[in-house]
C-alpha cells in the first residue's frame, strides 16, 4: 500500500517546460526580487497589521522599496543572523530571493494524472513558495506543487486514487484527506496513522475515492500541535469527487478556497517570521490576527471574476480552509439554494435558499443559483473586516455592460488594470 524512500525527483516548477513564462511572470520576478530582498531584514520587527505594506493601500512599489530600506537599515546587526536562520528553517533559504515566485500564471486549475495499475495516480509536492496574492504583491507561503491553494484533484467516486507526495518543505509534514472514507493508514495523522513525511521523503497515498462531493485535502502538521500552523502557511487544495451515477446538472461551476493570512510588512508571513511559533503573535481584536484574506489564493480585486451566461445554473463549491475564521459568504442580486453540506446532497425538500451562507473552518457548502439578473454583482464575505482585506469576488453576466447612469461610474471595472487604482484612496 504504502512506500517510504528518499527521492530525487526533479519535481521543482521550475523545470517544467510547460509551464507559461510571461510578461507577468517576469515582472512578478523583478519586482518580487526587490521586495524580497528587504523583508528577510524586516522581519526583526514584525508590524502585524501594517496594511500599508501590502500595496493594496495604494503604495507604488518605489515606496514599498523605501519603506524596506528603512527597515533593512534599523535591522542590521545580531537580529539579521537570527532572521536568515528562521528564514532558512522554515523555508529552507537564508535569503527571500532564492524562494520560488509564484503567481496565479504559474498555478493549473486541475492536477493532471496518470493511469497506472488500475489507479489514478497523482504526484503532489509540498514546497516553499512566496506566492503572489495580488499583483506583484507577495506573501511567504507553503504552496502543493507552487501554487496556493494547491492544484484541485477531481476525481469519480469509487476510483482508486493513488497520490505520490513529496515533501520538499525543510519540516516534517503529512497530507490529510478531508470528507473522504479512507483506509485507516491512509489518513494522514502523524503520531496517529503515519510517522510524519520527513523533508526529502515520498509517501504514497491510496485509497479508493469515497463518498462523493466537494471535499479537500490539507497538512495535518507533523505533530499533535502545528496543525494550524502548517495550515496558515497555506497547505490546502480542493478534492472533488464527482458522483458516478445521478450526476446533478449545472451548466457551470467554481471551487473557491477561503483563506486567511497573518502578512507582515515587505511579504514576510508572521508565521515564518515567529519560526512557527504562532502564539507569540499579537494580532488586533477584529480578525484575530488574520490581516488578508483570500479566494483562491487572491485578494480582491485580483481575484478572477466568475463569468456567466444569462439563463445558465451555476453551482460555487465553497470551502474554508483556514483554520480559525467564520466566514459568512454572501451574494448580490440573487439567493441561492444549498444543495450540498460538507460534500454531501441535501435532499431536494431540506434545500433552503439562502443569501448568506456561514462556512466554520474545514466547512463546505455548494450553493446554486440561476443566473437570471444580468448585472456585476458581489460574492464577498460579511465579516467585512475580511471583506476589507481581500475576500470580495465579482460575478459578471457576458455581455453585460454597466452604464455610468446606472451608477457604475464609481464601481471597479472589472479587468480594467491593476489593483493600485481601486484602493487606498
Ligand atoms: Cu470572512
Amino acid at each position: 500500500m504504502k512506500e517510504r524512500h528518499q527521492t530525487g525527483l526533479p519535481v521543482t516548477r521550475d523545470t517544467d517546460p510547460a509551464l507559461p513564462r510571461d510578461a507577468t511572470r517576469r515582472r512578478f520576478l523583478r519586482t518580487g526580487l526587490a521586495m524580497g530582498g528587504l523583508a528577510v531584514a524586516a522581519t526583526g520587527a514584525p508590524a502585524l497589521g501594517q496594511m500599508d505594506h501590502r500595496g493594496h493601500a495604494g503604495h507604488s512599489m518605489d515606496q514599498d522599496m523605501h519603506h524596506g530600506q528603512e527597515d533593512a537599515h534599523a535591522g542590521h546587526g545580531a537580529g539579521g543572523e537570527v532572521n536568515a536562520r528562521t528564514l532558512k528553517a522554515m523555508m529552507g533559504h537564508e535569503r527571500l530571493e532564492d524562494i520560488p515566485l509564484r503567481g496565479p500564471a504559474d498555478a493549473v486549475a486541475r492536477l493532471p494524472y496518470a493511469e497506472r495499475d488500475g489507479a489514478k495516480e497523482f504526484d503532489l509536492t509540498a514546497e516553499p513558495v512566496r506566492w503572489a496574492y495580488a499583483g506583484d504583491h507577495t506573501i511567504l507561503a507553503w504552496g502543493y506543487n507552487g501554487q496556493v491553494p494547491g492544484p484541485e484533484i477531481r476525481v469519480t467516486e469509487g476510483d482508486k486514487v493513488r497520490i505520490r507526495f513529496t515533501n520538499h518543505l525543510p519540516v516534517p509534514t503529512s497530507l490529510h484527506w478531508h470528507g473522504l472514507h479512507v483506509p485507516f493508514g491512509m489518513d494522514g495523522v502523524p503520531g496517529v496513522t503515519q510517522k510524519p513525511v520527513m523533508p526529502g521523503e515520498t509517501f504514497v497515498y491510496e485509497f479508493d475515492a469515497v463518498p462523493a462531493g466537494t471535499r479537500f485535502y490539507h497538512t495535518h502538521g507533523s505533530h499533535h500541535g502545528d496543525e494550524s500552523v502548517q495550515m496558515d502557511m497555506g497547505l490546502s487544495g480542493a478534492f472533488i469527487v464527482e458522483p458516478r451515477t445521478d450526476r446533478p446538472a449545472f451548466d457551470r461551476e467554481l471551487t473557491l478556497l477561503l483563506g486567511e493570512w497573518q502578512l507582515g510588512s515587505g511579504g514576510m508571513n508572521q508565521v515564518v517570521a515567529t519560526g512557527g511559533h504562532e502564539h507569540e503573535i499579537g494580532g488586533d481584536h477584529a480578525t484575530g490576527g488574520y490581516n488578508l484574506f483570500t479566494l483562491n489564493g487572491r485578494s480582491y480585486p485580483d481575484v478572477p471574476s466568475l463569468k456567466v451566461r444569462e439563463g445558465e445554473r451555476v453551482r460555487i463549491r465553497m470551502i474554508n480552509a483556514g483554520s480559525m475564521s467564520i466566514h459568512p459568504m454572501h451574494i448580490h442580486g440573487h439567493s441561492f439554494e444549498v444543495v450540498a453540506i460538507d460534500g454531501n446532497p441535501v435532499p431536494e425538500a431540506a434545500r433552503q435558499m439562502r443569501d448568506v451562507v456561514t462556512l466554520a473552518p474545514g466547512e463546505r457548502f455548494d450553493v446554486e443559483f440561476t443566473a437570471d439578473n444580468p448585472g456585476i454583482w458581489l460574492l464577498h464575505c460579511h465579516e467585512l473586516h475580511h471583506a476589507a482585506m481581500g475576500m470580495i469576488m465579482l460575478i459578471e453576466y457576458e455581455g453585460f455592460e454597466a452604464r455610468l447612469e446606472d451608477g457604475a461610474g464609481d464601481a471597479p471595472a472589472p479587468d480594467a488594470g491593476g489593483h493600485d487604482a481601486h484602493h487606498g484612496h
